[in-house]
């Protein structure tokens, strides 16, 4: 059939198509190279300088129309996706040309693509009392969809592992307008819901942030954060970690029921008189234990000496005095409860009848306690003496 090898050697020739746009050019370049499929492995494009003009040669026999269309559908970078005429020139291998045909081109996609989430650097570190919340993805988190023009991204989830939700939780300091963001303290749960371009929601998902003010964060230290991104047909899901590094708080002290400071007075010749009769111990690192306590005479203080009343001190801790720094030593791995009653049980004692001055008759006594790392500040407790009114002897003598 004369027509039908007339048609063939025309199929068979090259094929040049003027674009009348030039972006086409890489990505159909890209196309060919990255997502050959069907239709376009039989196609071998070339492209001129001008970036306008673009040169198809085939194989086969395929719809010319379709290779234009599918490299449209493939454009991703197209700013807006408004139709595009494509003016074509058909030439045979005699060089005689086609008149020129123009061809609208008018994208349409499907949701045939997942989006693809990553966390390419899964790391954050958080320090305990950091009054700034660290950022968790640091620009780390890249969110891709093929179709996401017609598909855009629908809603998004960021779940937090809190352990302490409400004492540590995730923020986002950063809004779109169309996309609604709500989080739920109870279980550390970001939703945010509109519909947005990959880029919107990747800017939001890279400024999501941590923050914990517990004193003392919740063991073991690390949490996860996960993100759910959703075009409306297929979600995508990516990890990312946080490691908080604990601070060690130091103990403190109060006596007599919230005191800082206390006085006690004894009266002289007296023997011994109780320091307090209640100390409280806290810490802020709720398992934290208490490894020593200290009790101190003013290094002036040479009459008196400290001890403790062996029957309310409590078994296993350990005391001892040292008499030329005059210190009460407290030892031994224990509870904040068990170092109150020991502290509580530290006497003071001086056997003078008449004490002396120090440089007055007010003696200072300093407690202190020590977790593992740290010692608590000094609570000073002022011991006055209560002088007993003397006996007036008078003596008189007789003469004969
Ligand atoms: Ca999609
Ligand atoms: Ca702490
Ligand atoms: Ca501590």
């Amino acid at each position: 059939m004369p027509g039908s090898s007339e048609s063939e050697e025309a199929i068979q020739s090259a094929i040049q198509v003027l674009l009348a746009w030039g972006e086409a050019v890489e990505v159909l370049k890209r196309f060919t190279v990255h997502e050959a499929n069907a239709i376009l492995s039989s196609v071998t494009v070339h492209a001129n300088k001008s970036n306008t003009r673009l040169l198809i040669e085939r194989k086969l026999p395929v719809n010319l129309k379709d290779v234009i269309l599918l490299v449209a559908y493939k454009h991703h970078g197209m700013p807006d996706y408004l139709p595009r005429i494509m003016h074509m020139v058909v030439t045979d291998r005699n060089g005689a040309k086609s008149p020129t045909v123009s061809i609208q081109v008018t994208f349409v996609g499907t949701n045939s693509h997942a989006p693809t989430l990553k966390v390419s650097q899964q790391l954050a570190h958080f320090t305990e009392n950091s009054a700034e919340a660290v950022n968790i993805t640091n620009g780390f988190l890249s969110l891709t969809d093929p179709d996401h023009v017609f598909y855009p991204i629908q809603w998004a989830r960021i779940i937090l592992s809190c352990l302490q939700c409400g004492e540590e939780r995730l923020f986002i300091k950063k809004s779109y307008d169309g996309i609604n963001v709500s989080y739920f303290n109870f279980n550390g749960t970001y939703f945010l819901k509109g519909n947005a371009s990959t880029e919107v929601y990747r800017d939001l998902l890279n400024n999501v942030s941590y923050l914990n003010w517990a004193k003392e964060p919740r063991r073991p230290l690390n949490r996860s954060v996960t993100f759910v991104v959703s075009d409306g047909v297929h979600t995508s899901t990516a990890l990312a970690k946080i490691v908080i590094t604990n601070v060690n708080d130091n103990p403190f002290i109060l006596i007599n029921g919230g005191e800082k400071a206390g006085k006690v007075s004894f009266e002289e010749g007296q023997d011994f008189v109780s320091l307090t009769n209640q100390v409280q111990i806290f810490d802020e690192d709720e398992g934290d234990f208490i490894t020593k306590a200290t009790v101190a005479l003013d290094s002036k203080d040479l009459d008196s000496f400290l001890w403790y009343n062996a029957t309310i001190f409590p078994s296993g801790l350990t005391a001892k005095y040292n008499g030329s720094r005059r210190t009460l030593t407290i030892e031994g791995k224990n509870t904040r409860n068990v170092y109150s009653r020991a502290l509580v049980s530290v006497q003071f004692y001086n056997q003078l009848s008449s004490p002396a001055l120090v440089p007055s008759h007010k003696r200072l006594v300093a407690m202190a306690v020590e977790d593992q790392e740290a010692v608590s500040d000094i609570v000073i407790i002022e011991v006055s003496p209560l002088f007993k009114v003397q006996q007036l002897v008078a003596h008189y003598y007789f003469n004969n």
